[in-house]
């Protein structure tokens, strides 16, 4: 059986922060904690202009869908521009940053091959 999600109005969450990523919030769209769901979670971002998703890993594989602004990307040290449109891969278990080095937000959706983003545990 095949059960369809909606997907919940970026509106309709709250944002999340920490100081550990200067300039940088975030929602959960797609989540088992808030949707119901389960096997895949989403979650949508914004990096403020000179924000800094710090370097970090997790064993869980990433995709990131860049949907508005530009950035240093930081894979396992090769730095690469980003911008509006892109997409990325991230292996499981490599390192990782993402910086907003433009003069607009910097916004992204991620997505992980978990239930839940709270499973996934972040390494520095
Ligand atoms: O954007 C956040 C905030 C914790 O995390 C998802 C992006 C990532 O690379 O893990
Ligand atoms: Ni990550």
């Amino acid at each position: 059986m095949i059960f369809i999600k909606n997907l919940k109005s970026v509106s309709d969450q709250e944002w999340s922060t920490t100081e550990k990523y200067p300039g940088v919030r975030w929602k959960f769209l797609i989540d088992a904690d808030f949707t119901g769901s389960s096997g895949l979670s989403l979650g949508f971002a914004e990096i403020a202009p000179g924000g800094d998703l710090i370097l970090h890993y997790h064993s869980p594989a990433e995709i990131y869908v860049v949907t508005g602004g530009v950035g240093t990307l930081n894979k396992s040290g090769k730095l690469e521009e980003v911008k509006k449109g892109d997409v990325v891969y991230i292996a499981g278990n490599a390192k990782h940053a993402l910086k907003n080095t433009g003069k607009e937000t910097l916004e992204f959706y991620w997505i992980f091959p978990t239930d839940r983003f709270s499973e996934v545990k972040y390494l520095y």
